[in-house]
């Protein structure tokens, strides 16, 4: 028998290798991820593991992938289901996107800290909105709509397995076997010529419109390793001559604890495809969609820490205004040393980040009673903090990385109201509750705090 996790793991793998073909650049990028995850152990020892164990990340990988209606979307769930993966927020890159980005998006992620630390497979997916004036017109929409319709992106076989999978959290060796085969399959890049005429009309719109409607199959747009050090990163890929996006998103390259998720990536490479031109023709042709990507993971934020780090980013796009995109850098930089705690232990006795809470084995044992907060529980050595990994994304960041690699700006009518979506919209066309990322870290929090509290024989858990 094959469980959950290990089909996980197997996928992630499965799906690594074969990206890695259809994109050698990944396996570059692969490569040097782990030349750097290999030296930055060596420099720091076990500080380097603080917020995870080296074959974690060296395993670790999230995945992109877009679809184009609800159906889609809810046949997707079921196939990450299968890997015990749920939905986890909800992000509108509609709104955090300058250029067109006409998509809504939830990430599908293990939740349990068991889970994850055995393999923390994560894929952001976006599903298309052709209901959306600012982008699509009546006529375009119908189209669009009757061709996403007519379309069938995981075979039958695949979600039937899918669900057995699911409602019995394991599959025997072979039906394993050929679930992974089919799932993997489903996310090639398909070799069917591509109407020409009609994925120019969507690009016109907007270039994630044609890659997600203007083809009859999805396919895995990135695959993104994770490293201890971007900044190195960074320079090495430079180094060996592969085109970087200018910045790396996110939080700054500081001096203070690692928050959230810092990303970065290759330019998106032109790839042959077959094209059907207007007159019956096939002709190899070649598009821009498929790009590498690679991410720093940091500590998770409260919701208080949340719109402390939005409201330090308006503030560096304020002072960066009109100034070189390098200098933006150095604005970020000092903007944080100015607002940002500078040590985990000042984060937490601000609530700002989450932390699981241990009694320590040295905390005094003079018969003093432990104070309340957990700022002096941490002071006077009674706790120690872990910082609880941010296992999600930022939705300025993933704009970024779906607009630092579009071929256009698209249209977009910014006088027409959008059509609305929400969390629990998209809970509905999935069929599954879209978790909230906050209230999985806070639960985390809470049960680690419940044990203090009882270890040190306290009237309330600590806040
Ligand atoms: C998804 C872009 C978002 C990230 O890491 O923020 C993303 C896409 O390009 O489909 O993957
Ligand atoms: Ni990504």
């Amino acid at each position: 028998m094959i469980s959950q996790w290990q089909l996980r793991a197997a996928f992630a793998a499965r799906l690594s290798d074969m990206y890695g073909r259809e994109v050698p650049a990944y396996t570059t990028l692969v490569a040097v991820s782990r030349e750097v995850n290999e030296d930055v152990l060596r420099a720091q020892g076990a500080d380097a593991e603080r917020l995870g164990s080296i074959s974690r990340v060296t395993a670790e990988r999230h995945g992109a992938i877009r679809v184009g209606t609800p159906g889609e979307l809810r046949q997707v769930g079921r196939v990450f289901g299968a890997l015990g993966m749920h939905p986890v927020g909800f992000y509108d890159l509609r709104e955090a996107a300058a250029s067109a980005v006409p998509v809504v998006s939830t990430a599908f992620r293990p939740v349990d800290g068991e889970e994850l630390a055995r393999n923390p497979f994560r894929v952001f997916t976006s599903m298309l909105t052709p209901a959306d004036p600012r982008f699509f017109d009546a006529d375009l929409r119908a189209r669009l709509e009757t061709f996403l319709a007519g379309r069938e992106l995981f075979p039958p076989e695949l979600l039937v397995l899918a669900d057995r999978a699911e409602a019995e959290k394991e599959l025997p060796d072979a039906d394993a076997e050929r679930f992974l085969e089919l799932a993997v399959r489903a996310f090639e890049l398909s070799t069917e010529p591509i109407d020409q005429a009609w994925y120019d009309t969507l690009e016109q719109v907007s270039a994630v419109a044609a890659d997600i409607g203007g083809v009859r199959s999805t396919h895995i747009n990135h695959l993104t390793p994770r490293v201890l050090d971007i900044d190195e990163l960074y320079r090495r890929m430079t180094e060996r001559g592969i085109e970087m996006i200018d910045t790396i998103q996110g939080p700054p390259d500081w001096k203070g604890p690692d928050l959230l998720l810092r990303q970065t990536s290759f330019r998106a490479l032109a790839e042959p495809r077959a094209l059907r031109t207007p007159d019956g023709r096939v002709v190899s042709g070649s598009l821009r969609v498929r790009f590498g990507e690679v991410e720093a993971r940091g500590i998770a934020v409260t919701p208080d820490g949340r719109a402390l780090y939005d409201r330090l980013l308006t503030l560096v796009d304020e002072r960066a205004a009109g100034r070189p995109e390098a200098d933006r850098t150095e604005v970020a930089r000092a903007v944080w040393a100015e607002h940002v705690p500078g040590t985990e232990r000042e984060l937490a006795a601000r609530g700002l980040a989450y932390f699981t809470y241990q009694v320590t084995a040295d905390r005094p044992r003079d018969g003093s009673r432990p104070p309340v907060g957990i700022g002096d529980l941490l002071e006077q050595g009674w706790v120690r903090a872990e910082p609880i990994v941010y296992e999600d994304f930022l939705p300025r960041s993933a704009a970024g990385i779906f607009q630092s690699n579009l071929s256009g700006e698209g249209t977009r009518h910014n006088d027409r109201a959008g059509a609305a979506y929400d969390s629990a919209w998209l809970s509905g066309a999935l069929g599954r509750e879209v978790l909230d990322p906050f209230a999985l870290y806070e639960e985390q929090q809470n049960r680690s705090l419940v044990q203090v509290a009882r270890a040190l024989d306290l009237d309330g858990t600590p806040g």
